[in-house]
């Protein structure tokens, strides 16, 4: 019997006399395993599952959600006018089109990298790739790196870029003190919430800033150690920059190519999400300049495997959708949705003042939507979470959920109609028994 390269790899198939038992096996689908790994359900839906069993209990219960950072307030109407004329463009045979370019119209990216000059960074539209979502660009960029890189995280953080790398099979078991295999880097008190250098050498590094959960923003300063060294070691930054229209901050940077280097050792994405109150409607860019370069591959490689990449798994972003993303680069859309990242900054500082007034020990929020407070009487971050649930009828987000390092932490999201973050805050200062 002639064998298939595949048929090689299974010794059944090899020693078997009988050819349908062959097929049967060739025909075998397995799973992967990497998935086997992943520590427990993933931390939101878990939230809503202990919410929704608190719920069962108590019946008619108003709960205050303070936890997914998810936005409330209506989009903005110089943005919501772009999307009606995405849709009225459709209803025209002059105006419609179908498939786009997987990587975004050319006036999406055009105004993207305008919004990037207006902050002395240079980027050519070509290097500015829109998609569905910071989330899944953040989960698969990875897999444009090798299988054998070195990956290191912020701990806490957001728990994608962690999970990604878990499936790709790129750590090995989970433990007490995170995944084997996997670099933390810890974001503690002690150091601002921003981590030191790896000791070793990383390939890859995940950084978020402004940050979620710590809402602490990485300076200049801070940033550029991680550049020097990413260049120093061939290593590749992967910047978050999501919340990156909160930061109010002159001197802080809200693009990682604000710093010298970055153009030859870092990608960023960001989002429309918390800016633009597209959450639901889905919009975002990663940036990978022509200029980066790994250990193994010149400038402009990275580049070129990213386009393939979206080409072969992504048709683009909805056409309605880029057009309302237009808008909110548009003068007045920047003018309103300005002023809603204001407004959600002002919850922040309501939730702030709020726990301060109570002795508990806060950061973020001045320049990022998220609070991040140290769970007094040394409880657990998921003990506080049932406490916080159950005495106040208010919901956030345990530090744990994050990584190892959030432990003995809580997050509580500034995304929230004022009234009900006003009586949250309440709430806490109310039954919160301290
Ligand atoms: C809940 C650092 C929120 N179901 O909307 P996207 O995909 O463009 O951006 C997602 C995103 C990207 N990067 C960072 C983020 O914090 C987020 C959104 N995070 C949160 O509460 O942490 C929403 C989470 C969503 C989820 O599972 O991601």
């Amino acid at each position: 019997m002639r064998k298939s390269n595949y048929s090689e790899k299974f010794s059944i198939t090899r020693f078997s006399p009988d050819p349908f038992l062959v097929i049967e096996y060739l025909l075998m689908a397995r799973i992967n395993t990497n998935y086997d790994k992943l520590s427990a359900g993933y931390l939101f839906p878990e939230i809503a599952r202990r919410t929704n069993a608190f719920l069962e209990v108590n019946k008619g219960t108003q709960v205050l959600r303070l936890g997914i950072g998810d936005t409330t307030e209506p989009i903005a109407s110089a943005v919501l006018d772009g999307l009606h004329q995405g849709v009225k463009n459709l209803g025209n045979a002059e105006t419609y089109s179908g498939y786009g370019p997987s990587e975004g119209v050319l006036p999406l990216r055009q105004g993207l990298a305008d919004l990037y000059g207006e902050h002395g960074v240079k980027l050519d539209p070509s290097e500015f790739f829109v998609s569905d979502g910071a989330k899944s660009d953040s989960a698969n960029i990875q897999g444009i790196f090798s299988e054998d890189c070195v990956i290191a995280v912020q701990d806490p953080a957001y728990p994608v870029y962690v999970d990604s790398n878990v499936i790709a099979g790129r750590t090995g078991e989970a433990t007490d003190s995170g995944y084997e295999g996997l670099v933390y880097m810890p974001c503690t008190e002690e150091n601002g919430f921003f981590p030191e250098l790896p000791s070793g050498k990383v390939d890859v590094i995940y950084i978020c800033s402004p940050n979620n959960p710590t809402g602490a923003v990485a300076t200049k300063e801070q940033l550029k150690k991680f550049v020097d060294y990413a260049n120093a070691h061939k290593a590749v930054i992967l910047f978050d920059s999501a919340y990156a229209s909160f930061i109010t901050d002159p001197e802080l940077p809200r693009s990682i190519y604000e710093i010298d280097g970055a153009e030859t050792c870092a990608i960023e994405m960001n989002s429309f999400s918390k800016t633009a109150g597209f959450t639901g409607v889905r919009l975002a860019w990663t940036i990978v300049p022509k200029t980066l370069m790994t250990e193994d591959s010149e400038a402009g490689k990275v580049h070129a495997l990213w386009t393939r990449r979206q080409n072969t798994f992504f048709n683009g972003a909805s056409n309605i959708v880029q057009a309302g993303g237009i808008a909110a680069l548009s003068a007045k859309g920047r003018e309103q949705t300005n002023a809603q990242v204001g407004f959600y900054l002002e919850n922040a500082r309501i939730i702030n003042d709020g726990l301060k007034s109570l002795g508990i020990t806060t950061y973020g929020g001045g320049n990022a939507p998220y609070v991040w407070l140290k769970t007094p009487g040394g409880l657990t971050s998921w003990e506080f979470f049932d406490k916080l649930l159950n005495e106040c009828h208010v919901v956030g987000t345990p530090g744990s959920g994050f990584g190892p390092a959030g432990e003995g932490f809580f997050r509580l999201s500034a995304f929230g109609h004022r009234e009900n973050v006003e009586k949250a805050v309440e709430s806490i200062k109310d039954n919160l028994k301290i």
